[in-house]
């Protein structure tokens, strides 16, 4: 039997950027949303925006190539097809400053200014990146879950920026399920490599296993993607996939962001990315040493 630890991301190299990563961070560029957009996205916990990572696909892929090509160089590599399962489903997170492609994505790119706008938040603070990749054949569901319960935080404005790295048709693309960011329920995380809940024993959450056969189809919000198509989702937000097998390689690069109300926060049982000794107690910020905040908005009140 696997333990809940194999099932896991694995421990490998120290995940903490050094103080010289961060202070080489430029000033990012700033982006205009569509109040259209951000409405949707407070509304129903994810939105759509094709294409405006476009430019950026090339250099991501690189980086997760590097990331795949030797995951034990990298943080928290994890791959989440159960023995005798056909494919790959690979994810790892926390290395955006040991990936210069993901490096760069954050001091170049306008992801940090467009969290704050979506999180209407007046400052972006980077909480990690998140890679997946799902090889043809796999036939592995991302299980239904939403990803707060994973983390050791806490709090309302977050956004998590997924950015589609290649043709994903609408059957094996990420769902959600709309509306769901505004329930004050919470699950149990799940692992993806066989949709087992994770050990929190905390009486305020429940399991969501048996919930995903009641959620309405109207409610699923499914999008074909185009590599640099992006979706926003709040951490709240339920999502998952379909067992349908994956016909050509699925990639993923997603970036995570605290806004001004995301504390640090004490969950009763493993977390994901299980970090430790962060300095801090519950209710505070986390600390900028290790998360740093990448955009601050002029203050106009
Ligand atoms: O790409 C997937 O299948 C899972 C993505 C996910 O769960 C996330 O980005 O939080
Ligand atoms: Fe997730």
């Amino acid at each position: 039997m696997q333990t809940s630890k194999e099932k896991g991301n694995h421990v490998t190299v120290d995940w903490r950027p050094q103080a010289q990563v961060i202070q080489r961070l430029c000033t990012p560029p700033s982006y205009s949303a569509q109040p259209e957009d951000i409405a949707t996205f407070q509304k129903e916990g994810v939105v759509l925006i094709p294409g405006v990572f476009t430019d950026w696909v090339d250099r991501l892929r690189a980086g997760l190539q590097r990331n795949m090509d030797q995951p034990d160089d990298y943080a928290f590599p994890c791959d989440s097809v159960a023995p005798g399962g056909k494919g790959r489903f690979f994810d790892s997170y926390c290395n955006w400053h040991r990936i210069p492609e993901y490096t760069a994505f954050l001091s170049d790119s306008f992801a940090a200014s467009m969290a704050c706008g979506f999180m209407a938040s007046h400052s972006a603070q980077l909480f990690h990146e998140h890679v997946f990749c799902k090889d043809s054949g796999t036939r592995t569901a991302t299980p239904w879950h939403h990803d707060l319960p994973y983390y050791c935080v806490d709090g309302w404005q977050n956004v998590s920026i997924y950015i589609s790295l290649d043709f994903t048709p609408v059957e094996t693309a990420v769902r959600f399920l709309a509306g769901s960011h505004r329930s004050e329920k919470l699950y149990f995380p799940r692992h993806f490599l066989d949709g087992s809940d994770y050990v929190q024993d905390d009486p305020k959450m429940a399991s969501v296993t048996t919930l995903e056969d009641t959620f309405r189809e109207e409610d699923i919000r499914a999008f074909e993607l185009q590599p640099g198509d992006t979706l926003l989702f709040d951490f709240r937000t339920l999502h998952g996939t379909t067992a349908a097998p994956i016909q050509q390689q699925r990639r993923a690069f997603s970036t995570r962001w605290l806004g001004d109300d995301m504390v640090y926060c004490e969950r009763t049982g493993e977390t994901s990315p299980p970090l430790k000794d962060l300095g801090v107690t519950p209710g505070m910020r986390m600390p900028e040493s290790l998360f740093p905040i990448l955009w601050q908005q002029a203050c106009t009140d």
